[in-house]
């Protein structure tokens, strides 16, 4: 039986276990990135492990999700961000240079390689061919320490694109649709891997597009073959050397098939607020909008952007809406200014930005109360623009462009006098690279950390009894904006837990910090898909200081249950009947001896809930058991390099 092309990549970087679904395997990484949010406890964990320099062939540390300076404490972070990179060997990318994922692009990513990123949208450039993962901070540090990757093996779907666009549907469409009809949980467990005749119409930016939002399906990520369009894209950046040809086999076996026909495809857009709440645009057409930003690592590459100055040159965006351009990396600003079109957009009204995250959290741009935002990005989660009350709609940066003309929800296909600009590559990408340090470069080579960072918060060893109130219950699809908020308020303690902590799930109910420090202890209760969304491991390090000590959920996201037990809180899986029977305020006790169970390689624990006994159930792997019993990763780490004499 011949083998996919997710296959042979894992192949080449197996270090432990076989390619049988539900398998762990071990896999060796050969780039790693992380950003400003996630970065500094990466680096705080690096040194707390007393690791001394970058193992991997590619270290990149972005600074791109905070950039606007309110005061000290985000410099700090980032001066930290580059001393560590410098100390230890990372590329450094300089506040303002742009998002990870298009830097990465830009620069670093290459087919046949593995990359693991502490964002959830690490997956980007498997639109290159290349077996991108997002993982929790503290798993980058491991694998930048030289370790490798642990995940259970996925199941392999091929998804199937038959046909070509047809003119105003783009990439943004494709992955709309498969959101359509999968959902927020359709690809959990899965790995997507794209198949067919229309792969080759599709640009490796477009695909790019496709791979990012991949993760908004809960995939543990998603690739495209490579051909003459990944070979085209690594010239005009400047690598075409690195370019591999990778396909699967003719016979390669696939787990499951989606099938998408290109041709059928029009604009859709994906209503307040999960980014699976789709419908085609026609159907919402004439809602008033307030605001349409275009950018983010979804829609914010040169490509991205130029069909929007395009539509707009020499026109005017309507008077009642505020129209903001982000790009997703300095390059393309740079790019899009030489050759005019920065200008022909302030021309028309545009607002002109920074190449940064922002307002994709919440941080800069908020919309005004109660009004509609239209946003190129990937999540539109209720709150993450900064106010509770937002109506955040999912779109293609041609459907942004059409409402930031008429004021209003558009298909771009009604509009009067305007062609479909199509897609179009420069011929060269051809920014320059001041704001990228390389390790040669570095400037500094000693830690620097100011007064908002503090210590790597670290649990002891797994106890033998575990009981408390169900301090939270929660229903399905809670994100880890819930758990811990990206916004400016909030994101600027990331590298100060004690104080992070305080704003613990508050968007849920904001007595939970007190309750739960109060309580000393305690369990947090969830429906489905527990944590989906941010890889942000604050989601769980922030429990684990509160001293949250398990989670009953009757299922988890892929990243945040790795992170749970990497903070050594215990995730055990429940059915609805378990659900349905527990109410917030009741006693909880684990009836089993915790550590002996966890240890032993036993599935199914006794819950006593207020005297009445329920099945929950820990599926884990010997290593994640260990790492549990250990009181979380960076114990786990030590004891083994104890153990190793190291
Ligand atoms: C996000 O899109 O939610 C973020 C902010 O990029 C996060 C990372 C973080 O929390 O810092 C992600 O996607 O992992
Ligand atoms: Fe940044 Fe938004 Fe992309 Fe996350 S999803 S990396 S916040 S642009």
């Amino acid at each position: 039986m011949g083998q996919t092309l997710t296959e042979k990549i894992l192949d080449d970087h197996l270090v432990e276990g076989e390619l049988e679904t539900g398998e762990e395997i071990g896999i060796e990484i050969d780039q790693v990135l992380t950003q400003d949010t996630t970065g500094t406890m990466v680096w705080l964990q690096f040194e707390a492990m007393g690791l001394d320099e970058v193992q991997t062939e590619i270290a990149a540390q972005y600074c791109d999700h905070q950039t606007y300076q309110f005061d000290f404490k985000n410099t700090d972070d980032h001066r930290f961000l580059r001393s560590a990179a410098g100390t230890y060997g990372a590329h450094f990318s300089r506040p303002g240079n742009g998002i990870c994922h298009n830097v990465h692009r830009e620069n670093f990513a290459a087919p046949g390689k593995t990359l693991l990123g502490s964002d959830s949208h690490t997956p980007t450039p498997g639109g290159l061919g290349e077996l991108a993962i997002g993982a929790g901070g503290i798993d980058v540090t491991v694998a930048m320490g030289g370790a490798p990757y642990y995940i259970e093996m996925p199941e392999i779907v091929s998804v199937r694109l038959e046909g070509e666009l047809p003119e105003w549907a783009t990439a943004k469409d494709v992955i709309l649709e498969l959101l359509r009809r999968l959902s927020v949980k359709g690809g959990v467990g899965k790995i997507l891997e794209y198949t067919g005749p229309g792969v080759e119409s599709l640009t490796a930016p477009e695909r790019m597009t496709i791979t990012n939002m991949g993760t908004e399906l809960g995939a543990t990520t998603s690739i495209f073959p490579t051909d003459e369009q990944t070979e085209d894209y690594l010239e005009r950046v400047g690598r075409g050397d690195e370019y591999v040809e990778l396909q699967p086999d003719d016979d390669a076996d696939y787990d499951d098939e989606i099938v998408v026909d290109l041709s059928d495809l029009e604009p859709l857009i994906a209503t307040p607020s999960m980014p699976d709440n789709v419908v085609p645009v026609s159907e919402v057409e004439g809602e008033s909008v307030e605001q349409v930003i275009v950018g983010s690592c979804t829609n914010g590459g040169y490509e991205d952007i130029l069909p929007v100055a395009k539509m707009l040159e020499d026109r005017q965006t309507s008077l009642e809406t505020e129209t903001i351009v982000a790009p997703g990396s300095k390059q393309a600003s740079e790019m899009l200014a030489r050759e005019g079109w920065v200008a022909e957009m302030m021309a028309a009204g545009v607002n002109f930005s920074e190449a940064t995250c922002g307002a994709c959290i919440g941080i800069g741009h908020v919309p005004a109360s109660d009004s509609v935002s239209l946003r190129t990005f990937n999540r539109n989660f209720e709150g993450r623009s900064g106010i509770e009350d937002d109506n955040v709609y999912l779109c293609s940066p041609e459907v942004a462009a059409a409402a930031a003309l008429e004021g209003e929800i558009t298909d771009p296909r009604n509009l009067d006098d305007v062609e479909a600009p199509g897609v179009e590559l420069p011929d060269e990408y051809d920014g320059s690279k001041t704001d990228l340090i390389a390790p040669d470069e570095a400037v500094d080579d000693e830690l620097i950390k100011g007064p908002n960072i503090g210590d790597v918060p670290i649990r002891d060893e797994l106890g033998t009894d575990i009981s408390g109130e169900a301090l939270l219950k929660m229903e399905d699809n809670i994100t880890t904006d819930h758990i811990i908020p990206a916004t400016q308020d909030i994101l600027m303690y990331r590298s100060n837990v004690p104080k992070l902590s305080e704003f613990t799930l508050s968007r849920v109910d904001d007595t939970f910090a007190d309750r739960a420090l109060e309580a000393d202890g305690g369990f947090l209760v969830a429906g489905e898909n527990y944590g989906q969304g941010s890889s942000r491991e604050h989601a769980a390090l922030c429990p684990m200081y509160l001293g949250i000590e398990g989670v009953l959920a009757q299922s988890f996201a892929r990243i945040h249950r790795a992170n749970l037990f990497n903070f050594g809180i215990v995730p055990l899986t429940i059915d609805e009947d378990t659900y349905d029977s527990i109410d917030q305020g009741d006693d909880i006790e684990i009836v089993d001896d915790v550590y002996e169970a966890v240890t032993s390689g036993q599935e199914e624990f006794t819950v006593r809930v207020n005297g009445e006994e329920f099945t929950a159930t820990l599926d884990a792997s010997e290593r994640e058991r260990s790492i549990l019993a250990a009181g979380g990763k960076l114990s786990w780490t030590r004891d083994q390099a104890e153990d190793s004499g190291a």
